[in-house]
């Protein structure tokens, strides 16, 4: 990277993802609450975050948990006031720590002021706020395939016209080319950002600009209609509207985004994270996406330790010399990143923290989703009565019509379903795992009396101390610099199930994991000064050879 980058505040933050809801609800409603946040500042402080990104709660008929906002200036009464948010920004600044809240602004609700007024006069103001199609017999306007099944188009209640939505029906597309619509989502984002905010994290972001004119694409499934994505690849020119959002808003504030940037066109990377780029950072997906299928999660691929080491060196080889990438290992959308990236049946705590530390020491900026400090896992549906998620419940259908029993249906949506990680947090072995005392919105994860917060606090060897390391260690004065800022550089690239990368700076840092239950041995080429970090007692070191234990990880100073 450009020795004469500018630093930013947010460079050598980490960062720490909660979904409101299933994080810690304070008046026993069994709904994860604010004033419940609030409460678990000091656990948070504790562990090391500086960053909270909050899943929106904003006032939501909760069709996709709040990714439909039905009024952008308020707090949803379940989640608590305007005063509990401001309670939490005051809270957190006197903690040096930094509020981001979510901007959904691809779409509102249909239950938003702005779309209930389209709906009793399509050809006036707020018409021009929504995509708009007259309605033909038996003729879609396209044949797009929402994001969560069936078409992207249906009827705008009481009028002869149909509306756009590339998520659920109940999230309506916001029409960006209207400069009054993008006038009022800058002054929201200003208003927040008044109120004391850090910045935000930009919801589905790369979906605001579509490919005109509207046109059908190649169907790809039996039901004749084309993936959102066929649309999306044809797009240009979102920049225009990026840019003049990052000037409006973020820029002038010195304000925190990260976009939720799926597929960006390759040579896009410096526009959108570069030095006066439309984001500080975007998300990371190489692993997330890998393995994935266009006929749906029933026909997804696992993901193998070379894979994951692959996707990880590809993302950082692409932003080296460009910008800051959001590292993840999972969030709200995914299922638990332990169950996801480590073989079957060797998920342990000596795994978990291999997984935390390969993901964490890459360049870029962490972000930790509630529970992945506990190595939590996914839960078990014992039918699909038990899921929530619309997004579980479509692909739940689409593995039915492909042809799968119930059975297998509900077995490959499970390993993939977005609930596995909307589980409530486990704070204890008590009832309902100290999430609530009431009864929770969702079923706790059975594994609760094993993996929770308390039993980890006490325990020095817990998968929570090992994140508490590693976060201590990312802001280590000695070590701050390099693992910032320094290059990376893979090493032993090609041995299977070994990942291994230096950080180099004005300190040079070995990270070495041995990704496989069996032990493998690797020649340094060059001593090492120090163990900064272990997931091991032991070290089994001889002539310069180190053979490492099943899943062992090591941060080595050379
Ligand atoms: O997700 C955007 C997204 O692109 C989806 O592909 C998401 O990964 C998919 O639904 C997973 O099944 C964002 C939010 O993170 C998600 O929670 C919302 O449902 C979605 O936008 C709509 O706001
Ligand atoms: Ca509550």
């Amino acid at each position: 990277m450009a020795e004469n980058r500018t630093k930013k505040w947010w460079h050598d933050k980490v960062a720490y993802q909660i979904y409101p809801k299933s994080f810690y609800d304070s008046n026993g409603d069994g709904i994860g609450d604010i004033p419940g946040i609030i409460s678990k500042l000091d656990y948070l402080q504790d562990l090391g975050v500086d960053i909270l990104w909050l899943s929106p709660c904003y006032p939501s008929p909760l069709a996709d948990e709040g990714y439909d906002i039905s009024d952008y200036y308020g707090i949803d009464p379940r989640f608590g006031t305007m005063e509990d948010m401001e309670r939490l920004i005051s809270e957190t600044k006197k903690r040096n720590m930094y509020i981001l809240m979510d901007l959904v602004v691809n779409h509102c609700s249909d239950e938003h002021e702005w779309f209930k007024k389209a709906c009793e006069d399509p050809d006036g103001k707020y018409g021009e706020y929504f995509y708009l199609r007259d309605k033909k017999e038996g003729e879609l306007p396209t044949n797009w395939r929402s994001y969560f099944g069936g078409p992207a188009w249906d009827d705008l209640p009481g009028t002869d016209k149909q509306y756009l939505h590339v998520f659920h029906k109940k999230q309506p597309d916001l029409k960006w080319e209207n400069p009054e619509l993008r006038e009022e989502v800058y002054k929201n984002i200003n208003w927040w950002l008044d109120k004391g905010l850090a910045g935000f994290r930009i919801d589905a972001i790369i979906n605001i600009k579509k490919a005109h004119p509207f046109r059908n694409y190649a169907p790809d499934r039996e039901d004749g209609l084309c993936s959102i994505q066929a649309m999306l690849k044809e797009a240009t020119g979102i920049g225009e509207f990026l840019s003049e959002m990052r000037d409006r808003t973020f820029k002038r504030y010195d304000a925190f985004s990260v976009g939720e940037v799926f597929n960006e066109k390759p040579d896009e990377l410096p526009d959108f994270i570069g030095e006066d780029g439309y984001f500080s950072s975007i998300f990371d997906f190489n692993e997330t996406i890998f393995g994935g299928s266009d006929k749906g999660w029933y026909d997804a691929k696992p993901i193998t330790p070379d894979d994951y080491k692959r996707c990880c060196f590809e993302s950082q080889a692409k932003a080296a010399d460009i910008g800051f990438l959001s590292n993840i290992i999972e969030n709200h959308d995914e299922p638990r990143g332990v169950s996801h990236y480590i073989p079957e049946g060797d998920c342990c705590p000596e795994s978990k923290k291999l997984l935390a530390a390969l993901n964490f020491m890459l360049r870029g900026i962490p972000f930790i989703y509630q529970g992945q400090e506990l190595g939590m896992e996914n839960t078990v549906f014992s039918s699909i009565g038990d899921v929530d998620d619309i997004s579980t419940l479509e692909e739940y259908k689409v593995a039915l019509n492909a042809g799968l029993s119930p059975e297998d249906a509900l077995k490959a949506v499970s390993k993939y379903s977005r609930d596995n990680a909307r589980t409530p947090m486990q704070w204890s072995g008590g009832e309902h795992a100290g999430f609530t005392t009431g009864t929770p919105w969702l079923k706790v994860n059975p594994n609760y009396p094993r993996i929770n917060a308390a039993s980890q606090i006490a325990d020095p060897d817990s998968v929570r101390s090992f994140y508490k390391k590693l976060i201590a260690l990312r802001k280590h004065p000695e070590y701050k610099e390099t693992i910032v800022y320094g290059t990376l550089e893979p090493a032993w690239e090609d041995r299977h199930n070994l990942m291994a990368y230096y950080r180099k700076a004005d300190r040079t840092l070995l990270v070495i994991g041995n990704y496989q239950r069996e032990a493998q041995s690797v020649t340094l080429t060059a001593p090492f000064r120090r163990v900064l970090l272990n997931n091991q007692c032991s070290l089994d070191e001889k002539n310069g050879t180190v053979t490492l234990l099943g899943y062992q990880v090591l941060i080595l100073e050379m």
